[in-house]
């Protein structure tokens, strides 16, 4: 299992030293610091609004305090980062139903199946949607990751409409009792208008299924993908208002600071990260974990 403090090695590596020197500092928090600071921050893709927050408060508030500035810091990172409770399956409705979405190559297909393993191991009976029907091996690709989880899946035929697919997905659950449904979906360019609309019309499906919206939608961002991932967030959210997001291979990436982009522009909370490749790899996210692991010392 990858640990917070592994998978954010490279973020750390990046953006330690400016902390350490900082934070190994005696006495003001001086300004030559405080300036390298913000450019660390900045590199690390944490929205430059947020750092000017951030470190004018550790300018004034520094001053004469018996606190650490890294206390203080820890304590603003957190706070950025207070609507992102960790997530876990309510006992009501049934089925839950979460509704996966985002552009091409994200990570939805294997955070779905890495989603069932932990619904799985948490009691619960999840069942898949495949609605991933533009390639076979879009629906071949969760059949797989169905048989290691040991639970159901249901898919479309290569060209079959999606929103059918998520439907007959919902109905399978209901009629076999499962607890969780988690419907996977092809990537799309937040650009193209219409896959959009198909997604528009799978959010549908499902409404006139379990006469409600899906109790959730989660983008999947790459972690790697910065600015860029908020624009394309803001277009899903439109066909599909999103209720949070998981960022995908933190693992990968050197620009953590990201999440904060997330949280602090999107509106959203992450629900998720994903650590690594492996089925145990997805681990509620911990604003906690994550903020320490950040300033933790080399
Ligand atoms: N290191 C690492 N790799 C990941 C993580 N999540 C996904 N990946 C890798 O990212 C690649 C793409 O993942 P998919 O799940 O196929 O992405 P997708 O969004 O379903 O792709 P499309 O369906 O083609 O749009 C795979 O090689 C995954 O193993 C993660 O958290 N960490
Ligand atoms: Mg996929």
């Amino acid at each position: 299992m990858v640990t917070w403090i592994n998978a954010l090695a490279r973020t750390r590596n990046r953006i330690g030293s400016a902390l350490t020197a900082v934070f190994k500092r005696s006495g003001a928090v001086d300004e030559d610091v405080l300036e390298e600071l913000e450019e660390t921050l900045l590199a690390a893709d944490v929205p430059l609004r947020l750092i000017m927050e951030w470190t004018t408060s550790l300018r004034e508030g520094y001053r004469g305090l018996d606190v650490s500035a890294k206390s203080m810091l820890r304590e603003r990172l957190l706070r950025a980062l207070a609507s992102c409770e960790p997530f876990d399956w309510p006992p009501a409705p049934r089925p839950h139903t979460t509704l996966i979405v985002g552009v091409n190559g994200a990570g939805k297909t294997t955070t779905t199946a890495k989603l069932a393993w932990r619904a799985q191991a948490g009691g619960l009976t999840p069942l898949l949607a495949a609605t991933d029907t533009f390639r076979a091996a879009g629906a071949d690709q969760l059949r797989i990751w169905a048989d290691r989880v040991g639970c159901d899946v249901v898919a479309g035929q290569q060209g079959a409409d999606a929103a059918a697919v998520a439907f007959d997905a919902l109905a399978a659950a209901q009629a076999r009792g499962r607890d969780v449904v988690l419907v996977d979906t092809a990537g799309r360019m937040h650009t193209r208008k219409p896959l959009m609309d198909e997604l528009g019309k799978v959010r549908r499906a499902i409404q006139s299924r379990i006469g409600r919206e899906p109790d959730e939608t989660w983008i999947v961002l790459d972690a790697s993908m910065g600015q860029n991932a908020i624009t394309q967030a803001r277009q899903f959210h439109q066909v599909a208002p999103l209720t949070g997001c998981i960022i995908a291979k933190l693992d990968g990436s050197a620009k953590a600071g990201f999440v904060f982009a997330v949280v602090h522009e999107l509106g959203i909370p992450v629900r998720f990260a994903g650590l690594g490749e492996g089925m145990g790899d997805l681990t509620p996210f911990d604003a906690t974990a994550f903020v320490d692991a950040l300033l933790e010392d080399e």
